[in-house]
């Protein structure tokens, strides 16, 4: 018995030896080759990111920090993503529909979408509305929410933008 036990005590010392030798090495090695990969990687996703298959949701031609007029026509589209009318509550997966605040922020995921102010439920699966901004820096989001409003974990499914409206031309 107190032979065995001497004798295993002794290989296990080896053992480790031997497994710690090889793993400090790889160690070194690894780590300057991972960074190099991650680093290119990560510059290969961003040129693919706008057709990655990633639902997204965004106002039509109309960019972050735009000049636009006081009367403007508001219009969203999807990608990878349905828009459909609110039901009686189905929650269908992939689907909503669009909402929007304005001067109010994105909401964070899984948060039922207020029916007041600042936001607007487009839940007849409408895609643009005709709006009246007052002159100055209005910032608007556009938010999906599933069929109980409910906002969806995916970063692509609200945009945030700020827009400058210009000074009402005298007449
Ligand atoms: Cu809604």
């Amino acid at each position: 018995m107190l032979l065995d036990l001497a004798k295993n005590r002794h290989s296990l010392t080896l053992v480790a030896a031997l497994l710690l030798l090889p793993l400090g090495a790889c160690g070194g090695g690894t780590d300057d080759h991972a960074d190099h990969g991650h680093a290119e990687g990560d510059m290969d996703h961003a040129e693919e990111a706008a057709d990655d298959g990633a639902p997204r949701v965004y106002f039509v031609d109309l960019e972050n920090h735009a000049t636009i007029p006081s009367l403007i026509n508001l219009q969203f589209a999807a990608e990878n993503f349905i828009i459909e009318p609110v039901g009686d509550g189905a929650i269908n997966e992939g689907a909503g529909h669009y909402h929007i605040a304005i001067d109010g922020e994105c909401l964070e995921p899984g948060i039922v979408i207020p029916t007041a102010d600042p936001w607007i439920h487009f839940g007849d699966g409408s895609d643009s509305i005709e709006l009246e901004l007052s002159p100055g820096e209005h910032y608007l989001c556009l938010q999906i929410g599933d069929g109980e409003h409910r906002t969806l974990d995916e970063p692509g499914l609200s945009q945030y933008i700020m827009v400058h409206v210009e000074e009402e031309a005298a007449e």
